[in-house]
């Protein structure tokens, strides 16, 4: 046995102590035991290519191509998304679509290629196939993004499931990003990136890989082009990915490389190409529209693992109402169910959270609860002998329950592979619902299942429903959280039809953000955390899931005041923006660091609050179009090869730029700003871009800049929204989005847009209606206009 391990998972369990500790070594070794007589060795394996092209037959938006070995379907969609799948897989079913697949494109044609290919032409995008079966993902100028060799298939002499492995090429100048949430990210570097959702047990740095979100999506940036791919396999695999580089002088281009390997799974891909905006859009048609969080989820949220009790809630709450300081929500960590585990309060702590839940409501403050999938095997726990009446456990090969452990011991897992299973876990929040809780974050649902060595999951050859396939945990690992979200967002959606599910989730994979958001996880308190948990969110928010955000302060032990405050100022731009800690770290309320850090804390909240219509502008955009609160600095100039590898600041949609203070002991700091005129939002001096500026950067705050004619929805002082207007350069006009708050139901608001130019002296803001402009109905304030310049209208 590993000793690191042991002392991992140890302390991972933490108070339960040696008896948990010994628990966890018999786990292990269950595990072990139940895949060596689950899985049975793979034997031997015959390699296979396709073989060369044989005949190709047009069907609805492309057609197939079939090769001595193989065939391959190529349909593209209509949302611009192509999909090719090989050996007959079809885009269905899969756990990564909203709904059906989208109709094929009637006007994509298949069509003889060069030297006896084939290709589908589109309007977006052109698929093409050698006679090797090769594939080349094309602009429509015919530029090619990507090549993908021939795929290898290695499959079991005696049957079983076949692992392949595509090697694909990108340009030379293209940068990789996505894969779900890397810490070490948000640029790709060279490295192989496993997809295996993961508990790294200890609070993770910006060196660990895997973590709890990983998904098979790619995004690549390039001079040519940006497209993004997703395979369709919730397998384990790795991508092994090489940055390329440029031949300098007369030297040869060498590509940037890919490589992926699946352990099994349907090899079918879904490509789109355009801009970064264009491809988010259409991944979202596929994938399905962002959940939308009520606003009080866009405030700021105070965690805390270890509250004790009922006393210390108020205590906390108290702390912010007392120093004025804005607060939303409050979430209560695992300690504050009994020893019986989820959906089951301890009452001699909390004996009256559905009094204290009313409490704070009245304050404007929401409970959240976090919910964990381990259901504790014990008889008469009422969750577990519904469960087990329900047949709703996962079991392994020979139909035994699968035992594992939980935070409170031996604990049986739900299969949220299965309808039935979700709809049963879902009504159980009546209970959560029924103690005040308005909102719910899922935990180790990787699943976690703690274990003194090897892996910290179900047994992979543990049985799963699979939607009626039947699979094993290998295919199902990846969206077993993925499941948990949706059982608890529809079972939400019955309990409380009239409000918006409220579910942000540690693990998931492709097209979680139909059911909530997620969180970093552990990430380790310092530097290295800091900038891992921006990299987190701008990855995820690439692969399409908008609302996510740190632990600000980290995970474990005590961050320096510095480090805390410069943690709380970029969450303060973070959707999610939340403190919370580790049970026997130090604390995270922004008085405990000394009254400066609480004084510049303060200027982070309130202006946190005062942005927060610009923040439900974004989420509704979010779910509108696909692009992400908290984008790259490429977002709208991906051919800037500077902008390309700047991972230090990033846009907050369209109208702000944030550049947060990643290091110790800096006061001021360089910030690459894109094309056109940025205005500091603090001194209000306008910069030029593109380039790099030079900026102060006081503890008291982070450069922020707002683009020049950016309307900016904010919240006036008697809570009303106001615009804020950054005036235009001269001879240039502006102009925002406002989508307003329609409270936590489901109103659809409709979209505001606003117009800024100069008239004369002035900056004019009009609102675009339906008879042409008009005067905005909102208050207007005009900023960045020159010292003693005009007053706004
Ligand atoms: O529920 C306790 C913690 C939680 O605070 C944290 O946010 C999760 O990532 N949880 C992990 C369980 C830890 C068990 C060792």
């Amino acid at each position: 046995m590993d000793g690191r391990d042991l002392v991992r998972s140890v302390k991972a369990v933490g108070s339960a102590g040696a008896a948990q500790g010994w628990r966890t070594v018999r786990a292990a070794w269950r595990r072990r035991r139940a895949d060596a007589v689950g899985l049975p060795p793979r034997g031997a394996e015959r390699a296979r290519v396709p073989g060369i092209v044989q005949e190709a037959e047009p069907g609805p938006g492309g057609g197939v191509v079939r090769f001595g070995r193989s065939e391959l379907r190529i349909v593209v969609a209509v949302n611009g998304a192509a999909f090719w799948g090989w050996d007959g897989a079809g885009p269905e079913p899969s756990y990564a679509l909203a709904g059906r697949c989208p109709e094929p494109d009637p006007r994509a044609a298949l069509e003889p290629d060069k030297d006896g290919g084939w290709r589908v032409v589109a309007e977006r995008v052109t698929v093409a196939v050698s006679r090797h079966g090769a594939i080349e993902v094309r602009t429509p100028g015919g530029v090619v993004l990507r090549r993908d060799q021939p795929p290898r298939w290695w499959e079991p002499v005696g049957g079983g499931p076949a692992r392949w492995m595509v090697r694909s090429e990108v340009a030379a100048d293209a940068r990789f990003f996505g894969l779900g949430g890397r810490a070490s990210g948000p640029r790709l570097r060279d490295g192989t990136y496993r997809l295996w959702n993961t508990d790294p047990g200890l609070a993770f740095a910006p060196g660990d890989d895997p973590l709890y979100v990983t998904m098979p999506v790619q995004l690549v940036v390039a001079d040519a082009g940006t497209h993004l791919l997703f395979h369709d396999s919730s397998w384990d695999g790795t991508v092994a990915l090489s940055e390329g580089r440029e031949g300098a002088g007369s030297g040869h281009d060498r590509p940037g490389t890919s490589v992926l390997r699946m352990d099994g799974g349907p090899l079918r891909c879904w490509v789109m190409v355009g801009t970064p905006a264009r491809v988010l859009l259409a991944w979202a048609s596929l994938t399905g529209a962002a959940a939308l969080p009520p606003a009080w989820a866009l405030g700021h949220q105070h965690a805390r693992w270890g509250f004790g009790g009922e006393q210390e809630v108020r205590r906390i709450v108290a702390g912010y109402q007392e120093r004025d300081l804005p607060l939303d929500a409050v979430h209560l960590d695992i300690d504050h169910y009994d020893a019986h585990q989820v959906f089951t309060v301890d009452q001699d702590r909390f004996p009256k959270l559905p009094v204290l839940a009313e409490e704070l409501r009245r304050d404007g403050i929401r409970l959240v609860s976090v919910v964990d999938p381990a259901v504790p095997a014990v008889p008469g726990n009422a969750v577990y002998d519904a469960g087990a009446a329900g047949d709703a456990f996962v079991r392994d090969a020979s139909g035994q329950v699968v035992r594992g452990v939980g935070w409170s011991g031996d604990a049986v897992f739900p299969d949220f592979t299965d309808a039935g299973v979700r709809q049963w876990w879902g009504g159980l929040y009546e209970e959560r619902i029924g103690q005040g809780f308005a909102g719910f974050w899922h935990d180790l649902n990787e699943p976690t299942s703690f274990a003194a060595f090897g892996e910290t999951t179900l047994p992979r050859s543990a049985r799963h429903r699979l939607e009626g396939l039947g699979g094993d945990h290998r295919e199902a690992h990846n969206v077993y959280a993925l499941c948990m979200a949706r059982a608890a967002y529809e079972g939400l959606r019955k309990l409380v039809p009239e409000e918006r599910p409220f579910v942000f989730s540690r693990s998931g994979w492709a097209g979680m953000q139909r059911y909530g958001g997620t969180w970093s996880g552990d990430v380790a308190t310092g530097w290295p955390g800091l900038r891992a948990s921006l990299a987190l969110v701008m990855g995820l928010g690439l692969c399409g899931v908008p609302y996510s955000g740190p632990d600000v302060g980290g995970f474990d032990g005590s961050p320096s005041p510095e480090l805390f405050l410069r943690w709380f100022q970029l969450g303060a731009y973070l959707p999610l923006f939340r403190t919370h800690a580790s049970l026997r770290a130090g604390r995270r309320e922004p008085w405990e660091f000394g009254a400066e850090v609480l004084e510049h804390a303060r200027v982070a909240l309130v202006e946190r609050r005062r942005l927060l219509p610009y923040f439900v502008t974004l989420a509704h955009l979010a779910r509108r179009t696909g692009a992400p609160y908290v984008r790259p600095l490429w977002w709208s100039a991906p051919e800037d090869r500077a902008l390309r590898d700047c991972e230090d600041a990033f846009l907050l949609g369209d109208c702000l730029l944030v550049a947060p203070v990643l290091d110790p002991g800096a006061d001021r700091r360089a910030v690459r700003l894109p094309r056109g005129r940025w205005y500091d939002t603090v001194t209000e001096r306008a910069y030029e871009g593109p380039g790099q500026v030079l900026v102060e950067a006081p503890l008291a705050r982070i450069p922020v800049f707002a683009r020049a004619g950016a309307v900016v929805p904010v919240r006036g002082r008697d809570g009303g929204v106001e615009l804020e207007v950054w005036a235009p350069a001269r001879g240039r006009t502006g102009g925002g989005l406002v989508v307003p708050d329609a409270g936590d139901g489901w109103e659809e608001p409709g979209i505001e847009r606003y117009v800024a130019r100069w008239e004369g002296p002035r900056v004019v803001v009009e609102r675009e209606g339906e008879d042409g402009l008009a005067g905005p109905s909102r208050p207007v304030r005009v900023r960045g206009l020159p010292e003693g310049g005009p007053a706004q209208m």
